[in-house]
């Protein structure tokens, strides 16, 4: 499918969201959006988008005005250095637009103000909506900078030499996924040695690997603007605890049976339960401390989440991850992670070569 048809399809499910709630227009203006819908990465606050029936109306930076021509010849592309919302908001009048919405969860405060005095009303987020049920070339996307990051836990595995610096480790693993073509890091890159590793968050730092600890890396990039996302966990050493290989087996059984459980219909709650029962059935309920794992896409955490409350049902095209652990204060901890797409009748691991 080529980018045209691509930035169609968008627009016409936009158009489908808004006609059932009674808008004739809407204006967009969140950066990653805009880059769903489009494939043009604005940073934020440089492009503000009117979508209305006779097509897309893209009020940008002047400098971009002559590339967004070319490469979208279909769209209406306006030069607007300053107060796009404010030319938005003309030109829906110019145009005699009945109902116009925008998203009231993503607005900032002034562009808000200014759409709510023009008389434009509050609307659901419909990019969100969307973007939680990846298309073909997305789980593609997906897909590539998934496989990235495993090559990355793949390369970096056997260099983890005794004195290295968790720093060290993050700043090989980066430079390698760069390398790949990766535009960044999906988020900050977590390297955790020994006693760190029972932080689930643990920030990366200048301590240095010793003998016979415990190691968890949680790391992933942006590919194509896509996210990757995966977690490891090993011992480094050959005096490996009783306790450590006991917590690593019910992590991985607790990964495993999490995505064997994904299917369309499937209550996202339920998946959580189910990888959350392994742990809570092998004694360490209590030290399974986070939801099972969330949604990935253009942003790193997107709806669906499956944690023990939330209402999403599984769909065909969702991409969430899947990362129990448990975490043993003062000593160590592991996590496994897994990003997985919903396929037809179950789930398909992307962390993978
Ligand atoms: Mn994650």
């Amino acid at each position: 499918m080529g980018l045209q048809q691509r930035v169609m399809e968008k627009i016409a499910a936009l158009k489908n969201l808004m006609k059932h709630d009674g808008f004739d227009g809407l204006v967009i203006t969140n950066n990653i959006d805009q880059f769903y819908i489009l494939g043009f990465y604005f940073y934020p606050a440089e492009a503000v988008f009117l979508l209305q029936e006779g097509g897309l109306i893209c009020f940008t930076r002047q400098l971009y005005v002559e590339t967004l021509k070319e490469k979208y010849p279909f769209m209406q592309v306006i030069g607007q250095d300053k107060q796009m919302a404010a030319a938005a908001v003309k030109e829906a009048a110019h145009l005699g637009l009945k109902r116009v919405g925008f998203d009231a969860s993503k607005e900032n405060y002034m562009a808000g103000s200014l759409f709510k005095a023009a008389g434009f009303a509050e609307a659901d987020s419909y990019a969100s909506l969307l973007r939680q049920v990846k298309d073909e070339h997305e789980v593609a996307c997906l897909r590539d900078s998934n496989r990235i990051a495993f090559e990355t836990y793949e390369y970096i595995k056997p260099l983890l030499k005794t004195g290295v610096s968790e720093f060290e480790v993050a700043a090989e693993m980066e430079k390698f996924m760069r390398v790949k073509g990766a535009s960044a890091t999906s988020f900050l890159t977590i390297i955790a040695f020994g006693e760190n590793t029972a932080n689930p968050h643990h920030e990366t730092s200048h301590r240095k690997l010793k003998d016979n600890e415990a190691v968890l890396m949680d790391f992933g990039c942006i590919y194509n603007g896509y996210c990757s996302d995966i977690t490891r966990s090993w011992w480094h050493g050959d005096q490996e605890p009783e306790e450590y290989t006991k917590i690593w087996h019910i992590t991985d059984k607790a990964r495993q049976a999490g995505s064997a459980a994904e299917k369309p219909g499937v209550p996202a709650q339920q998946v959580d339960a189910t990888a959350r029962g392994i742990i809570t059935a092998a004694g360490y309920g209590e030290y399974f401390t986070h939801r099972l794992g969330h949604g990935v896409g253009l942003e790193i955490h997107e709806e669906p989440c499956n944690d023990q409350t939330t209402k999403a049902v599984l769909k065909k095209g969702n991409v969430i991850t899947v990362e129990p652990g448990i975490y043993l204060p003062g000593k160590y901890g592991v996590r496994l992670e897994d990003t997985t797409v919903v396929t037809e009748t179950g789930a398909d691991i992307l962390t993978r070569k």
